[in-house]
């Protein structure tokens, strides 16, 4: 049999068989608990197992295959930075969701967060929640990175689980897809998920503080289905360090800063910064790209070249 995982509780995995819409409880012989020494988790939301009823009469299920991956988001372990947590995988988008205010906006980490789906050209919609909260300056500052993220390629929607802005399109977006949900603690992505279908009834936190952290709600990523849309509800992220990425990655996965990097005098191993003839810094200087993403840019190089090599990871 073969179906999709759900989410985990620790040692047991719920699978969706797809053909007859029945959940079993699936646990995973230790072998698999081996194999992948960098991972933290053997099997992630989203994977597709085989499985097999453990005896006529149960609905428990042994795993023995995890099915080869179409794509997956992985993060360094929050944990231990010699690990690498997958979050999901088999998606057909990612939501990341974000906001202006409650918590400020941090235009750095959605650059972060681009480096996980770019190098497997993951179609990503960059959504801003709690329009409903926006001042005309922080209605300005929405159209400022709408019009940065747009003008390479990203799409970009404002929605508020609130007063139900951006809802409606925003379910037409998840029809007939697997999609993950992901953002730092307390952008909404609970309230979203229940503005778009409220029989999800998912948990949502309060903003504890001044600060506009969320509490934690979410503690494992997991995976709803309603009508033909999947959509992967995660916990949220505080902060995205990469130990599995190099430098050359960096500058290979800033689309628009490796698409005039043909025009380098040392094309795609320029890394953009002093070296002579750079296209990127050219138009830096002309204003054609982000002075943000610019600068983002280089605090992600500097921090990935004073990581130590060993401490780096390779990808599944
Ligand atoms: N004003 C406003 N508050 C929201 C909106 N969406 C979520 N919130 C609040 O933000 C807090 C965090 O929401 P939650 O969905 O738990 O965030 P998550 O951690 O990303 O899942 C809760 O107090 C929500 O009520 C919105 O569109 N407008
Ligand atoms: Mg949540
Ligand atoms: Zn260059």
């Amino acid at each position: 049999m073969t179906g999709i995982v759900m989410r985990s509780t620790g040692s047991w995995y719920e699978v969706l068989d797809k053909a007859t819409g029945a959940l079993h409880s699936c646990r995973l012989p230790g072998k698999f608990k081996l194999k992948d020494q960098d991972l933290t988790n053997p099997i992630a939301v989203g994977d597709e197992v085989e499985f097999e009823p453990e005896n006529e009469s149960s609905q428990e299920a042994v795993i023995h295959t995890i099915l080869a991956r179409k794509n997956y988001i992985a993060r360094q372990s929050p944990k231990s930075k010699h690990h690498i947590h997958l979050i999901a995988s088999n998606i057909d988008q990612l939501v990341l969701l974000t906001t202006i205010v409650q918590p400020a906006l941090k235009q750095g980490f959605i650059d972060r967060y681009l480096l996980t789906t770019e190098p497997q050209n993951i179609p990503v919609i960059l959504l801003f929640n709690k329009s409903d909260l926006w001042t005309t300056e922080m209605v300005d500052l929405f159209s400022e990175q709408k019009k940065v993220y747009e003008s390479i390629g990203y799409k970009v929607l404002n929605c508020s689980a609130a007063d139900g802005t951006g809802i409606g399109e925003l379910r037409q977006l998840l029809a007939h897809s697997i999609s993950l949900f992901s953002g730092q603690s307390g952008v909404g992505k609970s309230s979203v998920l229940n503005a778009v279908w409220p029989e999800l009834k998912l948990k949502t936190g309060g903003i504890s503080d001044y600060s506009g952290k969320g509490t934690h709600t979410t503690t494992f990523a997991e995976m709803f289905h309603v009508n033909d849309s999947f959509i992967i509800d995660t916990p949220g992220i505080k902060t995205l360090s990469f130990n599995n990425l190099t430098i050359e990655d960096v500058a290979h996965n800033f689309r628009e800063f490796f698409q005039l990097s043909v025009d380098c005098k040392f094309g795609s191993q320029c890394l953009h910064k002093n070296e002579p003839q750079c296209a990127v810094k050219k138009a830096l200087e002309n204003g054609s790209i982000s002075l943000s993403r610019y600068q983002n840019y280089l605090a992600i190089l500097d921090e990935i070249e004073a990581q130590n090599y060993w401490e780096r990871k390779k990808s599944y």
